[in-house]
């Protein structure tokens, strides 16, 4: 996992009291600030000056982890971050390998400051930037892989209960709550470790996931019963008009999943749903599939998007019901089975 200079480096490094910042890419999710907050609580008890310095806001649910009290929001305190950044021996950057993704504000100010750097992430290629580089894709979390980098250290032993519970958190987010690809016997074998240590699975996985509003499953119920069924295209597709929105009172992130909702259909490989916008004039679309069809060259395509293999999303200017329109169009062209 890491070369002989770089372990030596880093366990001389740590020996003695030094500042060092850590920093989540922009709108952080449970990994990337799971992984900053378990790095935070074990640097803290080696008696370190560390503070993590988060781009933006961190979203609700995930605000209960232990000492988000703590961290420093970059947008909104630009002066206390640039002074502890100025005033810091090392720089941890963490689930994310590209400064650009620490947002416009922080991303160019990251480039210009001269300290070495420490990447701990799982993403494909990785930029240059680091002293440090430890970058593994056949990870599913930079949590665990945090987790093998502090047994690397021998900084085993300071995985406390705050310190498990953080990297948990990150593991179950960032596998689906096990189920993605990249879930490994390793995977379960640490986690096994972190419960061992005390960590609350049931309550976390409570406080993850069961966060929703009644207008919000109001509004999933809305989406379900619009949903049409594509069966000779192995495609599902749903959508919501600016009314069925204010009918629910949306909040940001109040769609987030309902898209899934359709591959869970016996025999469906392919999702669509196509959300309308009056205020930004367009429609959003998220497209998920299972399997082989790439949905991201489907998005580049068709849609003004892109993504990954398996999740993209698009845009559309003309209106709902003609970019429901044009996308059958398109199912029926390519004639997808
Ligand atoms: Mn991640």
């Amino acid at each position: 996992m890491m070369n002989t200079n770089d372990k030596a480096f880093l366990t001389q490094f740590l020996e003695t009291p030094k500042q060092i910042a850590i920093i989540p890419h922009r709108n952080p999710d449970g990994d990337a600030l799971g992984s900053c907050l378990g790095l935070y609580h074990v640097l803290k008890q080696l008696n370190h000056t560390v503070k993590v310095l988060a781009p933006n806001e961190f979203p609700e649910f995930i605000s209960w982890l232990p000492a988000t009290n703590e961290i420093l929001i970059f947008e909104k305190n630009f002066d206390t971050c640039a002074a502890f950044l100025q005033g810091s021996d090392l720089v941890f950057t963490l689930d994310f390998n590209a400064l650009h993704r620490a947002g416009d504000q922080m991303g160019s100010y990251l480039e210009k400051l001269r300290k070495p750097f420490v990447m701990i992430d799982h993403h494909q290629m990785p930029d240059n930037y680091a002293k440090v580089t430890i970058s593994d894709t056949s990870f599913g979390s930079t949590c665990e892989l945090l987790y093998r980098f502090l047994q690397e250290l021998n900084l085993q032993k300071y995985i406390n209960v705050e310190v498990a519970t953080c990297i948990y958190t990150g593991i179950v987010t960032d596998s689906g709550s096990f189920k993605f690809v990249k879930t490994t016997g390793d995977t379960h074998r640490v986690v096994a470790e972190l419960i061992d240590l005390g960590v609350d699975n049931p309550k976390i996985h409570s406080m993850l996931f069961n966060t929703s509003s009644y207008n919000q499953l109001q509004l999933v119920g809305r989406a379900l019963q619009q949903l049409k069924v594509l069966p000779n295209h192995s495609t599902a597709y749903t959508y919501l008009t600016q009314d069925d929105l204010n009918q629910f009172h949306y909040q940001k992130g109040d769609t987030e999943g309902i898209v899934n909702y359709g591959l869970s259909i016996k025999g469906i490989d392919f999702a669509a749903i196509f959300i309308e916008n009056k205020e930004e004039g367009m429609i959003k679309i998220s497209f998920r599939s299972e399997g082989e069809f790439d949905v991201n060259e489907f998005a580049r395509t068709f849609f003004n998007g892109g993504g990954h293999i398996n999740a993209a999303g698009g845009k559309s200017f003309i209106s709902l019901q003609e970019t429901i329109l044009k996308f059958e169009t398109i199912i029926n062209e390519i004639n997808k089975q």
